[in-house]
């Protein structure tokens, strides 16, 4: 009689190592069945993937990656919340949740959404009081002052009663956006991580905020163009004053990604070139970057809407075009609870993580900007 439970297929032959992972059970697991199943859920054949290691670690990561999609699907409608992507790759609108209370399943999705898709939206939070802003804020991660550090309050001239909230207040009278393409306050040595920007008074037309898929900015790059940048450093800041060096190409410390980490707003120039050619390929670079709306969400502000954004995975632009309309945000800023995952760095094919330098000092740079909350130092 036939022992079902004996290998059969690739399995069958006498004192070889079993190649399937499997090392016991059903006669029916043999690596042809469950790579054909894998190869029925993707864009794929089985041969191909026997044949070819690299093709199938990539039939892999797919497929990881759109499971790990149904779950975070699963674990938001579990948690109360329902999802509207803005496109497929950034931007994603949450319905469900009151920032005056999340629960603690809520958050977790939260977070997870941000890390995917680099920005989340919430809608008709006008109800939180500026404290519950921060409470929201501190489920993620230490808060910071306006540009990102935390520092002693009675350096920080325009202290109110609460200094850790950015005023971007903007009217007929002193119109203001942030109308240039920027992560935050990458002119510090320790950028801050992420803010949550909430919108008190909304134009009735324009004031949209656009947003920017750094990831994709990376990898669009062709691969000599890659290959020459990844482990450069680029100057940020105020020469002088508060320049530091970050890496170009810059590692996600939770996605582990890659993300391209240049600005028009801040960069000055890729160390180790002629001040020319650096400033020439920075200007490719960027007409590359803002040229492409595929890489880009853009989000129409009601009073009570909320951005939720990811500086390491992505960028954002204010688009000017409201005024002489009142548009009155107050943004909390995210700090990394670990300080060196704090520091931009680019992580080598050994797993070695390399840092940028300060170019001038750290008091300098903690300093925030005095004077006035009217600034373009976002
Ligand atoms: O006003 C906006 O939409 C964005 C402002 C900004 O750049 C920021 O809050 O970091
Ligand atoms: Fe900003």
């Amino acid at each position: 009689m036939t022992d079902i439970f004996a290998p059969r297929g690739l399995n069958k032959r006498e004192g070889e190592p079993r190649i399937d992972g499997w090392v016991g059970g059903r006669a029916d697991t043999w690596q042809g069945h469950y790579l054909d199943a894998a190869a029925s859920r993707a864009d794929a054949n089985a041969s191909e993937m026997m044949s070819n290691r690299d093709h199938a670690a990539l039939i892999a990561q797919q497929l990881r990656e759109t499971d790990a999609a149904i779950v975070r699907e699963e674990r938001a409608f579990d948690a109360g919340l329902s999802l509207h992507p803005l496109t497929p790759a950034i931007g994603m609108e949450v319905h469900g949740i009151d920032m005056a209370d999340p629960t603690d399943a809520q958050a977790k999705v939260i977070w997870d959404l941000v890390l995917e898709h680099k920005v989340v939206f919430f809608r008709d939070q006008g109800h939180i009081t500026q404290e519950q802003h921060m409470a929201f804020a501190k489920r993620f991660a230490d808060i910071g002052l306006a540009y990102g550090r935390q520092q002693s309050l009675a350096a920080n001239p325009t202290v109110d009663e609460h200094p850790e909230i950015l005023k971007l207040y903007s009217d007929e009278a002193r119109p203001f956006a942030a109308a240039n393409w920027h992560s935050d306050v990458t002119w510090s040595n320790r950028p801050p991580l992420g803010s949550i920007l909430l919108s008190r008074k909304s134009p009735e037309v324009g004031g949209d905020t656009m947003f920017a898929d750094s990831y994709a900015h990376w990898h669009v790059l062709s691969p000599v163009l890659r290959e020459f940048l990844e482990g450069r450093f680029a100057t940020h800041g105020r020469a002088g004053r508060d320049e530091v060096e970050h890496p170009i190409c810059r590692t996600h410390p939770e996605t582990g990604r890659k993300a391209l980490y240049i600005n028009p707003t801040f960069t000055n120039a890729i160390l180790g070139m002629e001040p020319a050619d650096s400033a020439r390929l920075l200007a490719q670079l960027y007409a590359k970057m803002y040229s492409t709306p595929e890489h880009c969400c853009r989000f129409r502000w009601q009073e009570g809407s909320v951005a939720m954004w990811d500086n390491r995975s992505c960028q954002h632009y204010a688009v000017a075009d409201f005024w002489p309309h009142d548009r009155f945000m107050e943004r909390v800023t995210l700090l990394d609870r670990n300080e060196n995952n704090e520091v931009p760095f680019w992580i080598d094919v050994q797993g070695e993580r390399h840092y940028g330098r300060i170019l001038t000092s750290e008091e300098e740079i903690s300093t925030p900007i005095g004077g006035s909350t009217r600034t373009i130092m976002e």
